[in-house]
């Protein structure tokens, strides 16, 4: 089993495609945590929680691979928080809890494709985030200290 995944770093510079402009921003997590995943963790989509700087825990949408659409070489781990913050958080420390697969990287035909599947994750994470056996990963004690 490799799920749930705990998993923190140091938000970095992305590839700065400007996911920003469509709604949708990534915080990058580095190379170390990437390599860091388990032999077996799938690439694709994946829901779970994290937070920023061990502030409040929010849903969150996280991809993790190769992102066919840009045919990207290096692998890549990017976390899309359910949440809209004031600024920019590059260099905060970012901890997430992967809890559930909601489907492999795909590749499209249009950017605007991507977005529309993108917002399908979305909505499908957070309902399933809603669900009494994730609740207590929340308040999870990996959350909490600073
Ligand atoms: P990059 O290519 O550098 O990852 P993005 O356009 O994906 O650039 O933007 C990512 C940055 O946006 C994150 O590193 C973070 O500082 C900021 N950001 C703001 N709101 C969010 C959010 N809700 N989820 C993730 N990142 C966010
Ligand atoms: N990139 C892909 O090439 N294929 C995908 O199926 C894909 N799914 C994604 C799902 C989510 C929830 C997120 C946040 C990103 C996904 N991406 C995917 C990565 C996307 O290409 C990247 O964030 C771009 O920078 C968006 O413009
Ligand atoms: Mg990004």
């Amino acid at each position: 089993m490799v799920l749930p995944h705990f998993a923190k770093g140091e938000v970095v510079k992305g590839f700065s495609r400007g996911s920003k402009d469509l709604g949708c921003p990534t915080a990058n997590l580095p190379e170390e945590v990437v390599n860091n995943l388990p032999k077996n963790f799938e690439t694709g989509v994946y829901y779970g929680f994290a937070s920023v700087d061990s502030g409040e825990v929010y849903k969150m949408v996280m991809s993790v691979g190769w992102n066919p659409f840009y045919k990207n070489e290096k692998k890549s781990m990017e976390v899309h928080i359910l949440h809209e913050f004031e600024q920019d958080f590059y260099g905060k420390e970012l901890r997430v809890v992967v809890l559930g697969y909601l489907r492999p990287e795909k590749n499209f035909n249009s950017l605007d494709d991507l977005i529309k599947a993108i917002r399908d994750d979305i909505n499908q994470a957070r309902l399933k985030l809603d669900l009494p056996e994730f609740i207590s990963y929340k308040t999870h004690k990996f959350f909490l200290d600073k």
